[in-house]
């Protein structure tokens, strides 16, 4: 394939389908230049003292660790003075983060998991960044945390960055889904795969099967259809893989296919699911969808949800569409 660029592609794009004003433009370079400053931080590992815990918790009640609150500082200080922002908001942050008034505003608001599948940090498992931009409301004077209260189908651009073997950038501006590799000599983003396509049928699934115990009827229903392979209703062998890395499962499936499923259970039966809509499943979704997946939380599309609270969460249903559509339709005569 010709080395295009990220810069290139953007800018074509632009040309092309006119999809990609100046500022959002700008807005993908700056987050795309902080996912290679994360990536650098986060290769150094133990040569970098960025291992370990930091010895405080998020909004989730999760124990942080440095490189999370690295990798949020990172995105905070690369987007804040550029101009193209009005606010940004964090899986790391309890509220909005409005930008400084020393600095002009934008049109968009960048949502982020600055770090994702940090449990794997300190064991050299490849972990990533999850964004998600969306619009400014018209008129917005001081952002509040109701103004990003946006369902997913409102996202303008979504992505994360993959900081593993290789460091990869997935983006999807609506026209369908890149992946840009960085050429660590040049210091450059370029573009390996084009209009990346998941295939409908899947042989592969991914769950943590701990909780199998805890899960309700129409999830242990269809991991038993799968586990029961050639001779069961599915008709066919199933393999499985759970990396406890969204970004690294959700690649894995925009590779070769599959479904990730992360289900409400009995554990907490109040919580709807451990993963975030706003900042993972929201972004992840639009993704899936622009390469002709489907992700949905176990009743309806992820991106037609209507989002109440900030961090609120959200079940997880996503990948090759014919196998989400069937365990959502198993979810219509079960419970949640
Ligand atoms: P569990 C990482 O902490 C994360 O948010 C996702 O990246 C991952 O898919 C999930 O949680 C793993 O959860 O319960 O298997 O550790």
């Amino acid at each position: 394939m010709k080395r295009v660029s990220l810069t290139q592609y953007l800018v074509e794009e632009q040309r092309l389908n006119n999809s990609i004003p100046a500022e959002l433009r700008l807005l993908i370079e700056v987050v795309a230049r902080a996912c290679k400053t994360i990536s650098h931080a986060v290769g150094k590992g133990a040569l970098g003292e960025v291992l370990g815990s930091a010895e405080s918790e998020n909004i989730q009640g999760e124990v942080q660790k440095k490189l999370d609150i690295l990798s949020n500082e990172i995105l905070l200080e690369a987007n804040e003075w550029g101009g193209h922002l009005a606010a940004m908001a964090s899986e790391e942050m309890e509220s909005i983060h409005p930008i400084p008034n020393r600095y002009p505003k934008g049109e968009y608001m960048l949502l982020f998991d600055p770090l994702d599948g940090s449990s794997n940090i300190d064991v050299n498992v490849t972990i990533g960044t999850i964004f998600s931009v969306i619009k400014a409301p018209d008129g917005m004077a001081m952002p509040t945390e109701k103004d990003f209260m946006q369902a997913g189908d409102l996202q303008v651009a979504a992505g994360y960055a993959l900081y593993g073997p290789q460091t990869m950038l997935v983006l999807t501006t609506g026209n369908g889904v890149n992946c840009f590799t960085l050429d660590r000599e040049m210091g450059s983003w370029v573009l390996t795969q084009k209009n990346m396509q998941i295939p409908a049928e899947t042989q592969e699934f991914a769950i943590n099967a701990s909780n199998s115990r805890h899960w309700y009827p129409p999830v242990t229903r269809y991991v038993d259809e799968m586990l029961a392979g050639k001779t069961g209703p599915l008709g066919k062998d199933f393999n499985m893989r759970w990396i406890a890395s969204m970004v690294t499962d959700v690649h894995r499936i925009l590779n070769r296919g599959g479904i990730f499923m992360y289900p409400a259970d009995a554990r907490e039966p109040d919580k709807p699911g451990k993963l975030r809509l706003m900042y993972e499943a929201n972004p992840m979704a639009m993704i899936v969808e622009q390469a002709g997946g489907m992700a949905t939380d176990g009743h309806q599309r992820i991106l037609a949800i209507q989002p109440q609270k900030l961090h609120q969460r959200v079940a997880v249903f996503l990948g090759s569409k014919n196998e989400v559509a069937r365990v959502t339709a198993y979810h219509q005569v079960g419970v949640p």
